[in-house]
């Protein structure tokens, strides 16, 4: 017969699919719907390497299973185009990124058709087409009219090598994400989207999702909620407060001293008492040059200076209390002061041990001279005065209303999460649209103005003062005011890449609307995503970002879901076969050009799903990827044993409900990996018997369509079967008929098994005991010895005592 040859068949069947819009979805249909999506990508200019297509094939692999269920699926694609590195290849090419992103999407969406996936391109998106960024803009608009979009002046992250401000996000121990070079602090005027209003959303509404665990977690942790109290503790030398936040107010017993963080407005107020100032001085300046990382590390050496001339007063005893200042509090969290107590903080305890404060037990129960131990929970407070013998639960309860009673304290909850800088001094970012007037303030354009769209330029090297290059662009710059009339000038920052890709799930119901991001009718049809496959790195930026973005639109009444995505996964990592990860800079990437070619499409997605677990790291290996390819030549010779029986073969029929059962699941569970697995296992019953029923043929084809198309579809044709597969129907399955009816248990003498016999499902105990007596190693176990008990445990194990 024919040699399996993939260059034949792949174009081919990528032809029929995309002339028939096999894989085009409706906004009306009777059918129920499925909204699939992965993560969209950033068009770069090297194209897709092999770790695209985890993500990717993946849900095509649901996305054409629901098709052969009756669902109306939705699974499109799109191009998350602006940022950095077009704009840094353009300026190095002398070119404009808007033709270098055209060119990078043409080659993204050629090598995306060249795999077979089911994307339904009627629907692409581009986020730098002004259609589509008028609504981010839009988007804008509507957060500054609600108060949640505001200016100001911001301590930001400046990579100075990249001459761009950097969210907290980007910022990877002190360095920036992209290029590693050490992040500064620069003063600067930006835009703020206020995320932290909707923290406690965010958070609670977790609940109503189905996302994985990891996930949720890294948001939570992320959002960093705490509840704790404000506490002011009065300065013995002048007439004011010094206050803190702190999450234990039941160890107020156990504070030896105060810390204040070097930005600490304080010092300035004082400088005049304070008898050290200058040596004050002098550790502010060298706090400064530190990262946040850097100060609030736990390994470190604590350094400080202690505050001559400032003594704080504790408000349960009214003991005089040391203030110092260190690194290791920052500005930036709570009140930027805090009590410390050594014998139960980390931090506390290792700047105790280095400035000789005392250590004190205030909750029993830890080992305080090895270590603090940190948010004791359990234990019993003690040293503590009226305290003395609480629960930490109880203590908290009660010095809370002492404190709220003597009104020096007030319960707060706080927030590691901060609002999201939302300016950036590059070209290639969507048009802030406000403008600045003197008479008005800022005024947003008005929305029949919009897109405003992005002034063609000559030169769009970043500045380097820090302003966008906008900015030197006078055409651009002066404008009327929308309110008043009068003369006005445009902001000339961009938005963050992150703009656009927070609210593309919507466009995609309803991509060439003109009216709003979405029409209500498509939205309410497609919302919320059903399943969102994309990767651990966007947990805390875009997932979080999205899901604050959907729930204003939601809160404005422009979408109908508070949550836009009912279930995220995450797939794990493809390393390169030297175990690295793959980088242009190591040299180690992999083209998908290239695997397609030399080996096809469907051998690719075989390999992507079945290297490992699906949600764990994989490693990329040239010997696995040829075994993929001999799998599909064996499959494809299954033809050569096919004969005429319409039905299953009393042999196979309960290996067949048995794999359906098993790929069926797999498919629904990331079980990728497993599913190819009993697939490949299936194929060796069937080789070793010599010949496959139609029936089984179409089952099995069926079956491995989802992962490897191209090849299924070709043989389906081959031997006359009526429909294409991505027109037929997902194979059932009997119950029944997966259970297995024989099964093996183990005989044990004296604890110790012996052998096992075959008996079956739910044989009665004589039986059971009729294969162990008649077993060849029935009198040699035995020992000559006497029996002494028999226990059976039904379809488990069969124990005999002797003696
Ligand atoms: C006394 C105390 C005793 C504390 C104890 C902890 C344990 P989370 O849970 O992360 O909110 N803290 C407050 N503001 C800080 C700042 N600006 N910089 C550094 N540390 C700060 O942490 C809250 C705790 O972190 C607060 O509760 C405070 O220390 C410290 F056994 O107060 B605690
Ligand atoms: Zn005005």
């Amino acid at each position: 017969m024919k040699e399996y040859n993939h260059k034949d068949i792949e174009g081919k069947w990528q032809k029929i699919w995309a002339d028939n819009k096999a894989f085009h979805a409706e906004n009306d249909s009777d059918k129920p719907k499925y909204f699939l999506m992965v993560e969209f990508p950033y068009p770069s200019g090297e194209g897709l390497h092999v770790g695209h297509p985890r993500s990717y094939t993946a849900l095509d692999i649901v996305a054409r299973k629901r098709r052969l269920e009756g669902y109306n699926v939705l699974y499109p694609m799109g191009w998350d185009a602006f940022g950095l590195p077009t704009e840094n290849y353009a300026i190095k090419h002398k070119m404009n990124p808007k033709d270098v992103t055209k060119r990078n999407v043409a080659h993204f969406k050629h090598q995306l058709t060249s795999l077979g996936l089911s994307f339904d391109w009627d629907r692409e998106i581009n986020t730098t087409d002004p259609e589509y960024y008028k609504w981010t803009q839009w988007i804008f608009i509507q957060l500054f009219k609600k108060g949640l979009a505001y200016k100001k002046e911001m301590n930001i992250n400046w990579c100075p090598s990249c001459k761009i401000g950097l969210a907290n996000e980007e910022v990877i121990q002190g360095h920036c994400e992209r290029c590693g070079h050490t992040v500064e602090h620069r003063v600067k005027t930006q835009w703020m989207l206020a995320i932290t209003k909707y923290a406690d959303r965010l958070i609670d509404d977790l609940d109503t999702v189905d996302f994985i665990e990891r996930v949720k977690t890294q948001q939570v942790n992320w959002i960093g909620r705490s509840h704790g109290m404000e506490l002011d503790f009065d300065i013995d030398e002048v007439d004011d407060k010094l206050k803190v936040y702190t999450t234990r107010p039941d160890t107020i017993f156990g504070v030896s001293y105060m810390v204040i963080s070097p930005e600490h407005p304080l010092i300035e107020k004082y400088k005049d008492i304070i008898k050290n100032i200058d040596e004050v001085h002098e550790y502010q300046n060298k706090a400064k040059l530190k990262s946040d990382f850097e100060r609030t590390e736990l390994v470190k050496e604590k350094t400080g200076v202690k505050i001559d001339g400032l003594t704080a007063i504790n408000p349960a005893n009214g003991e005089k209390i040391a203030i110092y200042v260190s690194d290791y509090v920052l500005m930036t969290y709570g009140t930027g002061a805090i009590m410390a107590v050594p014998g139960h903080d980390q931090r506390d305890y290792d700047f105790a041990k280095a400035f000789g404060e005392e250590i004190k037990e205030v909750i029993s129960g830890g080992d305080i001279s090895k270590e603090a131990y940190t948010d004791t929970q359990k234990g019993i407070l003690v040293n503590s005065d009226f305290l003395n013998g609480l629960s930490v639960d109880e203590a908290k309860k009660k010095i809370i209303k002492y404190f709220e009673d003597k009104k020096v304290g007030v319960v707060k909850t706080n927030y590691k999460l901060r609002d999201w800088v939302f300016s950036r001094q590059r070209y290639w970012g969507e048009p802030i649209p406000m403008v600045y007037c003197e008479k008005c303030g800022w005024v947003p354009l008005n929305e029949e103005d919009l897109p405003l769209t992005l002034p063609d330029v000559e030169a769009y090297e970043p500045t380097d003062t820090g302003e966008s290059p906008l900015a030197k662009i006078d055409s651009f710059v002066n404008t009327t005011c929308p309110h008043c009339g009068g003369p006005a000038k445009r902001e000339t920052d961009t938005m963050p890449n992150w703009a656009g890709s927070s609210w593309y799930f919507l466009r995609y119901t309803d991509p060439k609307c003109s009216t709003a991001p979405a029409s209500m009718d498509a939205l309410k049809y497609w919302m919320p995503v059903d399943w969102y496959n994309g990767g651990m790195e966007h947990t805390t930026l875009h997932l979080l970002y999205s899901r604050f973005w959907n729930k204003f639109l939601y809160d404005i009444g422009v979408v109908p879901t508070s949550e836009p995505y009912q279930k995220r996964t995450s797939h794990g990592m493809l390393l390169a076969q030297d175990g690295e990860k793959m980088s242009k800079s190591r040299g180690n990437v992999i083209n998908t050009d290239d695997i397609v070619e030399e080996y096809g499409a469907d051998t690719l997605r075989v390999f992507e799903m079945f290297m490992g677990d699906y949600e764990k790291v994989a490693m990329w290996s040239e010997t696995g990827i040829q075994g993929s390819r001999k799998f599909l030549e064996r499959v494809y010779r299954l033809m050569d044993i096919l004969n005429d029986d319409e039905n299953y073969s009393k042999d196979l029929e309960q290996d067949f409900h048995i794999t359906i059962k098993k790929v069926s699941e797999d498919f629904e569970n990331l079980k990728f990996n497993t599913a190819v697995a009993k697939l490949m296992e299936l194929l060796n019953k069937i080789t070793s018997k010599g010949s496959i029923t139609r029936k089984e043929l179409k089952t099995y084809i069926t079956l491995l369509y989802p992962i490897a198309p191209h090849i299924t579809e070709e043989i389906n044709e081959m031997v006359g079967f009526d429909t294409e597969l991505y027109k037929s129907t997902w194979p059932s399955f009997d119950e029944d008929k997966t259970i297995i009816k024989t099964i093996e248990i183990p005989v044990q003498f004296n604890g110790k098994v012996r052998y096992t016999v075959e008996i079956d499902r739910d044989a009665s105990e004589d039986e059971v005991k009729e294969k162990v007596y008649s077993h060849e190693l029935f009198e040699k176990s035995k020992q000559g010895k006497n029996i002494v008990k028999e226990i059976y445990v039904k379809n488990k194990i069969f124990t005999v005592v002797i003696k």
